[in-house]
């Protein structure tokens, strides 16, 4: 893993509903970020937050894209920065402001590898478009985007190239997939280990098979980490919790897991929401896996 990390805020809610997520980044940094990054000797600078415009007008919610105009003008923003980071030899780490910001990340990201792998690692699939979108909230739109599909101001950030390919994604901890989704998941390839999944064969397991399937076919591998693919129990401040995720200690131990391998080359870790939170207990979990990911040990 590089020894040198820029972190940047992306603190964005126009993806989904809620008021509060665009407070995640600071959040973070409060519960520590760059204090905790740099006790394990890395180099870390941290580049503050990408501007993100206000909500626009445009909130219409039959089925269709709400603040468009607004998001793709942010993740644009964002593509450019993230792009640079890696420019510049360095690791992005991106604090999220809600999913839809993954959009910008990966088309920078993108921009520096020829087969980017992605862990996404979320109780959603993330793999809506305007047509399936039962909220037209484009945090549910992110890996979809990535992979090229879904409105053209979205998917042609950074280029109008698919930043990724279906075989190259692995989904870990979903347990709310729209339809549409489940439909396109089959039709694409993606790989999904589902709650069911990581019940019967362990974290363990589900972590090593997923490194294996990626790093023969991958340059490159993207960790996308939504709060709310962990338990709410564990990580209350998220916008669209579900019951029954991944618990606290399997997610330190698939970032720990990961952390061995080296086989992460960016990463962003999104939707804390501060005013669900239970104090700031979220942005503190989102701060000790980020320590883990970044090779902090127990002993
Ligand atoms: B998140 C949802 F319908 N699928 O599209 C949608 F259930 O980034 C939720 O993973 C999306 O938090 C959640 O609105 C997006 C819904
Ligand atoms: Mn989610
Ligand atoms: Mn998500
Ligand atoms: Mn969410």
């Amino acid at each position: 893993m590089l020894k040198d990390i820029s972190i940047i805020g992306a603190p964005s809610d126009l993806g989904q509903g809620r008021r509060g997520v665009d407070m995640g980044p600071s959040a973070i940094r409060y519960a520590g970020i760059v204090e905790r990054l740099r006790a394990l000797d890395y180099d870390v600078e941290d580049l503050g937050d990408i501007k993100v415009d206000l909500a626009g007008k445009d909130q219409g919610g039959d089925g269709h894209l709400k603040n468009l105009k607004e998001v793709t003008a942010t993740n644009t923003r964002l593509e450019s920065s993230v792009a640079d980071i890696i420019s510049n030899k360095r690791f992005p780490l991106v604090l999220g402001g809600d999913h839809s910001i993954a959009i910008g990340t990966l088309a920078g990201v993108s921009r520096h590898y020829q087969n980017l792998g992605v862990i996404w690692y979320d109780a959603h699939g993330d793999l809506n478009t305007a047509e399936t979108s039962p909220s037209g909230n484009i945090h549910g739109m992110p890996l979809a985007v990535s992979l090229g599909l879904g409105h053209p101001d979205l998917t042609n950030i950074g280029g109008q190239t698919a930043k990724i390919k279906p075989e190259n994604v692995v989904i870990i901890g979903a347990r709310a997939l729209d339809d549409g989704e489940k439909e396109l998941i089959r039709e694409k390839g993606v790989r999904v280990y589902t709650m069911h999944d990581i019940d019967r064969n362990g974290m363990t397991s589900t972590i090593q098979d997923a490194m294996a399937y990626l790093s023969e076919k991958t340059d490159g591998v993207h960790l996308s980490l939504d709060l709310d693919g962990l338990d709410p129990q564990d990580a209350p401040g998220v916008g669209t919790p579900v019951n029954g995720g991944i618990s606290y200690r399997e997610t330190h131990l698939a970032m720990e897991m990961l952390a061995e391998s080296d086989i992460i080359t960016s990463a962003e870790f999104v939707e804390v929401n501060p005013i669900l939170d239970d104090k700031n207990k979220t942005a503190s979990v989102a701060v000790a896996l980020v320590g883990s990911l970044f090779g902090e040990k127990l002993l």
